[in-house]
């Protein structure tokens, strides 16, 4: 379905890593600039705020127009369909709390890091998806026999590594078609319709998955009787633990154990390192996975010889949003000097965050803990004031 090698000449090359004193290129810093983060501060909210959930585009946000909009839903089933927004909406809707991350979280931490949108940690939101579970949508159209697989096609088009496409991606029948997996054909986010960046008018959700399978601007779904192996299912998304080389690598499929942690007191303008005062300091963050609940979340620190100490935080799972994360709470005292603190997460099925980075090469489900260098300072230093107003700081 999607074309052999067509590079426009020179515009589009191959995959590469940086070398080893290279630094984020100008062309990194372009992708960055356009695909943002969640701001860590803004892990506090349950739902992230409109504006604050990260965005990851590959090609151009397209110019798309909700009236007139049709899904198409063909290929392996009975009963072809083809349904305006009208037709969506007045179908049965389910709203769904999901948290997605983007599977290249993690990817600058990475040495040596796979040239692409560098993420640090900060690839992730969590939003409350309105729309027509896919699985009624499949039983309404009704599948042939030989069918295998759902192929995902969304509305911008761009070229990859030499390979001009239309965005698209496939899931496993057994997946799209399982009521109990949740999947979206969704047209509302946080209960307005979808913004432009976040697949405006219809994108599809897919609880528990990193964020490449939830394809957005979505217009046809055509149902196959083979697996599909355009470039975003065969030749990205897939991990490559060697740098070189034909190897195929296993599929990106669900969301890897990952925990953060909102960065503690304030920050630093260029370091973002943390400033803090003596004595108790409340630590507050989110965990979740892909694989089934999280079921653990510590807090370590350095002991300054290498060793870390951990504790467990008190994680608060909400059954109401199994899809979502969790928040977790702990309390952590400061004394004056240098301190690091790392949070990892534990899931269900017994996955732990790693405390040194599970490399490959397009740098995907990068889940290594997140570490926090926090200064513990005295005092205000002398001439500083708090704006009137603002309520000082606890000190000792
Ligand atoms: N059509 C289309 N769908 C897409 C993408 C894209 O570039 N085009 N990016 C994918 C990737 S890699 C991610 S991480 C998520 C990001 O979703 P968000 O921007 O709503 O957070 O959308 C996915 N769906
Ligand atoms: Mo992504």
């Amino acid at each position: 379905m999607d074309g052999s090698p067509s590079a426009p000449g020179g515009v589009s090359g191959p995959g590469r890593v940086a070398g080893p004193e290279e630094g984020i290129s100008a062309e990194e810093l372009a992708l960055a600039a356009r695909n943002h983060g969640l701001p860590l501060e803004a892990l506090r909210y349950d739902v992230t705020p409109p504006g604050l959930h990260y965005v990851l585009v590959h090609y151009d946000i397209p110019a798309t127009d909700p009236d007139g909009w049709r899904l198409t839903v063909g290929g392996r089933v009975l009963r072809p369909l083809a349904l305006d927004l009208d037709a969506l909406r007045a179908r049965p809707s389910v709203t769904r709390r999901v948290t997605l991350e983007c599977a290249g979280n993690g990817r600058a931490r990475l040495t040596p890091r796979p040239v692409s949108q560098p993420w640090l940690v900060e690839a992730v939101g969590t939003a409350d998806w309105t729309g027509v579970p896919l699985a009624a949508l499949l039983a309404e159209a009704g599948t042939a026999e030989d069918a295998v697989e759902a192929v995902f096609t969304g509305a911008d088009h761009g070229v990859e590594r030499g390979v001009e496409q239309d965005y698209r991606r496939s899931l496993p029948l057994r997946v799209a078609a399982d009521p109990a997996r949740d999947v979206l054909v969704a047209y509302a986010m946080n209960g307005e319709p979808l913004p432009p960046q976040h697949g405006s008018p219809l994108r599809l959700v897919v609880p528990g998955w990193y964020g490449m399978a939830h394809v957005k601007w979505l217009h046809d779904i055509t149902v196959t009787a083979t697996p599909y192996t355009g470039f975003q299912q065969s030749v990205a998304y897939r991990i490559r633990t060697t740098a070189e080389g034909d190897e195929p690598g296993a599929p990106v499929t669900l969301i890897a154990p990952r925990a953060l942690m909102i960065p503690p007191g304030f920050p630093d303008f260029m370091s973002r390192a943390r400033v803090v005062r003596p004595g108790p300091v409340p630590l507050a963050g989110r965990a979740w996975s892909g694989h089934g609940p999280v079921t653990r979340v510590e807090i370590g620190e350095s002991d300054g010889d290498g060793g870390t100490a951990w504790t467990d935080a008190v994680l608060d799972r909400d059954p109401a949003h199994p899809w979502a994360w969790s928040s977790w709470r702990a309390s952590w005292t400061a004394t004056p000097g240098h301190h690091r603190l790392t949070v990892r997460a534990t899931d269900a099925e017994g996955h732990v965050q790693p405390l040194a980075a599970p490399w490959n090469r397009g740098g995907f489900a990068n889940n290594l803990v997140q570490r926090v260098e926090v200064f513990c300072a005295p005092e205000r230093p002398e001439g500083i004031q708090a704006p009137e107003g603002a309520e000082a700081p606890e000190s000792p």
